[in-house]
Order: structure tokens, then C-alpha cells, then sequence
């Protein structure tokens, strides 16, 4: 096994990842920032060094000084976590030149899944079903652009291959705004990417975002541990997600996953990852690859009883994956609240100190979060301070016991997302399942 890691992160996922390294028996060094001294991962570690200013920019993507805090300490791996610098395929391959293990895939393959226009061309060739497009990059003929457009069928919607989760992206009802559509987003993507690169879809107009979570070792074994259904979102922020996807038959889920599997092997994949689709009228699309673990892991770990982080640390050991496919069994349903430290009516973010903390529990009931009583949330970072998750045999008893969980927490001296997540707990549409990307926004009003 790994001797010493490095989580070159912060927050929830960082106390996550040092919880792994210690069941197994890795030394942990944490890295942080100025603003976060004070972080339950920080006290927990076996050594921590600081690495720079509250500013992400100066501490948490700083590539120099994370691989400086592992060479002092003599780590053998890295453990990105997910955002900052987990999908930069510079600083995996300049941690692997420095001699440390970087724990994702290769970064030749965060270079691939980073450029989406290439990450499609790869899926496609390895079998993945894609949204019908263009097939690569747009050229500048208007002729060819128009007959393209018409030959796919309104609306279509341009992505910037820089793009990704939401970013650089247009839709288009008509021809008449076609042209220049494609003109602003090339020159927003352009300034926002550094690549003007820009690709064309169809645009799907009522899909759910359902994605595959996979794990795959460097001896080739690969397996996929179900679905998860992320359809609750504002903003391209997920606010619920769950697993398995409400009605997703058992022959979809299996036929979906190894297409997943069978895509792995065909283009070398390692570690955990996660394919993206858009899921509408029984038909799956590959939008995007993650190659990260996610924040939403914990739903897929409740139902399988696998911890993808621990997965993650063997593979990156060179081990082999500890379950086969058939070792996957799924069992019950899982959900998760992102509490975030906002305001409940317009959003804001809503840093400071949490005066009181008093987290649920019981049966099921799962806290992934750093804070404590005293804590303070600093201003400089992603508002989510923790995950809510409940786990029970059946959707219908995992959502009421969420909402048990949800009646009990108390995070106070700070606005929090608890109120909403108490309502959408009680939506009817949402307790039925299977509401679409746009349910939520439609709900609170946006658009
Ligand atoms: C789409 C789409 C409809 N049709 N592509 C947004 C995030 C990025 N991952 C891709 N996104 C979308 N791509 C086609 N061809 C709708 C979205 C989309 C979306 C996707 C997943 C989750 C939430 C979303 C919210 C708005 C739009």
C-alpha cells in the first residue's frame, strides 16, 4: 500500500479521503491554505504544511508549492480530491515527473476528457451513445454551419470544447440566430477557455442527467457500480442526488454500465471516474467524462457497499480492484442533500462562524461534512460545507428518513440551504421521481 499522501484539498472531501488513508493504514499530510487553519482534516493528519494565501489561486491550484509540501514530507502520492487542480492534466503529469503518484487516470486521459470535443470523438469510437452533432469542431462556412443545423434539427445548442459542466454553452431555436450564436460563443469561450473551439448538438429540451460511476485498475479490470441521478440542480449546481435513478429498469442499468466498462478498457482508463449522460425517452447520451471522484460518491458507496475512496488508493497502489462486477449488488436507495452556506431565498453565499451544530443520525443516516460547533466558514471557498445522505430499502423510506434527518440538524449562526432541501424533501413531483434538469429552477421561479 501507499505509504504517505498528500490531500491536496479542502473541506469535507479532505476529512473523506483522510478517513480512507487511515483505514488503511497510509500517513496523511494535509495542505491548506491561510483561511484554513482551523479545518478538522488539518488537526487529524499525521503532518500538515501550509501552502499559501486564502486565495485558491495562491494555495490550492498552486502546483508548485502542493508538490513542494510532498517532496518535504516524503509522500509518495497525491490525493487531488475533486475542483481545484483534480482534472489538470499539467499538474498530474508534473506530479508523476516529480516521482509521486498522482491518484486519478493518466494525464494523458485528463487531457482527453478536459477537451470535450475529443472526449466525445473518443466515446464515440469506444461505443458510447452521443447526442447527435457535429462531430468535431465548427469550420466558418455559413452554408455548411446552416445545412449542419438543419440536418441535426432545432434547437440545437454550441459547446465550447473548453467548456464543461455548464460552461460555454448556447442554445439555438431558429436559423435566423444561428450565425451569430456560434460567433459569441466562440468569442466567449475564447476568453474564458483561451480555445475558441466550439462544437454543435442537438438540444435535448426536458432530459434528466443520470451518470455511471466506474472504477477501473491498471491490470484492465473494470467494473461499474450503478447510477446516479443528478437532475436536481440550479445553475449547474447539484442540489439532491440519488442512486439508484427513480424507474431505470435493471436491464438499461446493465446494458449502459458496460457499455461504460467495455469504453474503459478500449481507451486504458484507471481509477474512478464518472460518465455523464442526459437521459431522455429511455435513450442515454454521453455529454461529458468526469475523472475525479465526485461529491456525490457517497449516494453509490450507500448502495453498494463499496468506498470508491478506498478503491481509489488501491488501484493508485497498482493493486487490483477488490470486487468484480458480479461482487456489485444493489441494494436500497440512497439520497443526498449538498448543504451549502447560503441564503435560502436569493442564494448568496453566507460565510461565518457556526455558532451551534448538532448533526442528525440513526439508522442510514450519513454526515459527510468538516464543520464543527465554533467553526468558522471562510468567504474565499465553494459554499458546500457538508452532504446529508440517507440510505434505506426503499426510495420512499430513504426520502423519510432524510426528512427526519432534515428536522433534526441544526446549523446555526449561518444561512443555510437546510430550508429548502426541508421543502424539496415534501415536493410532490420530486417524491414521485423522475423530475428533469429544468424541475427545479422552473419551481423556484428562474426562467
Ligand atoms: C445539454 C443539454 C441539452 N442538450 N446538451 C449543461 C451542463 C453540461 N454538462 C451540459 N449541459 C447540458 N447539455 C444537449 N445536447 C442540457 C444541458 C443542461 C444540463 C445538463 C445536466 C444537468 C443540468 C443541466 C442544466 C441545464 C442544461
Amino acid at each position: 500500500m501507499l505509504d504517505k499522501v498528500v490531500i491536496a484539498n479542502r473541506g469535507e472531501i479532505a476529512l473523506r479521503i483522510l478517513r480512507a488513508c487511515k483505514e488503511l493504514g497510509i500517513k496523511t499530510v494535509a495542505v491548506y491554505s491561510e483561511a484554513d487553519r482551523d479545518q478538522k482534516h488539518v488537526f487529524l493528519s499525521d503532518e500538515s504544511v501550509c501552502i499559501g494565501p486564502a486565495a485558491s489561486t495562491e494555495s490550492y491550484l498552486n502546483i508548485p508549492a502542493v508538490i513542494s509540501a510532498a517532496e518535504v514530507t516524503d509522500a509518495v502520492a497525491i490525493h487531488p480530491g475533486y475542483g481545484f487542480l483534480s482534472e489538470n492534466a499539467d499538474f498530474a503529469e508534473r506530479a508523476e515527473q516529480s516521482g509521486f503518484v498522482f491518484i486519478g487516470p493518466k494525464a494523458d486521459t485528463i487531457r482527453i476528457m478536459g477537451d470535450k470535443v475529443s472526449a466525445i470523438n473518443a466515446m464515440k469510437k469506444a461505443g458510447i451513445p452521443c447526442v447527435p452533432g457535429s462531430d468535431g469542431p465548427l469550420g466558418d462556412d455559413a452554408k455548411t454551419l446552416m445545412n449542419m443545423a438543419k440536418k441535426i434539427g432545432y434547437p440545437v445548442i454550441i459547446k465550447a470544447a473548453g467548456g464543461g459542466g455548464g460552461r460555454g454553452m448556447r442554445v439555438v431555436h431558429s436559423e435566423a440566430n444561428l450565425l451569430k450564436s456560434i460567433t459569441l460563443t466562440k468569442a466567449e469561450a475564447s476568453s474564458a477557455f483561451g480555445n475558441d473551439m466550439v462544437y454543435m448538438e442537438k438540444f435535448l429540451e426536458h432530459p434528466r442527467h443520470i451518470e455511471i460511476q466506474v472504477l477501473a485498475d491498471e491490470h484492465g479490470n473494470v467494473i461499474y457500480l450503478g447510477e446516479r441521478d443528478c437532475s436536481m440542480q440550479r445553475r449547474h449546481q447539484k442540489v439532491i442526488e440519488e442512486a439508484p435513478a427513480p424507474g431505470l429498469d435493471q436491464a438499461t442499468r446493465e446494458k449502459i454500465g458496460q457499455c461504460c466498462v467495455d469504453a474503459c478498457k478500449t481507451i486504458g482508463y484507471r481509477g474512478a471516474g464518472t460518465f455523464e449522460f442526459l437521459y431522455e425517452d429511455g435513450e442515454f447520451y454521453f455529454i461529458e467524462m468526469n475523472t475525479r471522484v465526485q461529491v456525490e460518491h457517497p449516494v453509490t458507496e450507500m448502495i453498494t457497499s463499496v468506498d470508491i475512496v478506498k478503491e481509489q488508493l488501491h488501484i493508485a497502489a497498482g493493486e487490483k480492484l477488490s470486487y468484480q462486477q458480479s461482487d456489485i449488488k444493489i441494494h436500497g436507495h440512497a439520497i443526498e442533500c449538498r448543504i451549502n452556506a447560503e441564503d435560502p431565498d436569493n442564494f448568496m453565499p453566507s460565510p461565518g462562524t457556526i455558532e451551534h451544530y448538532h448533526a442528525p443520525g440513526g439508522p442510514g443516516v450519513r454526515v459527510d461534512t468538516h464543520v464543527y460547533q465554533g467553526y468558522k466558514v471562510p468567504p474565499h471557498y465553494d459554499s458546500m460545507i457538508g452532504k446529508l445522505i440517507a440510505h434505506a430499502e426503499t426510495r420512499e423510506l430513504a426520502l423519510a428518513r432524510l426528512n427526519t434527518a432534515l428536522t433534526e440538524i441544526v446549523i446555526d449562526g449561518i444561512k443555510t440551504n437546510i430550508p429548502l432541501h426541508q421543502k424539496l424533501v415534501k415536493d410532490t413531483a420530486f417524491m414521485n421521481g423522475g423530475t428533469d434538469i429544468h424541475y427545479l429552477e422552473n419551481k423556484l421561479g428562474i426562467k
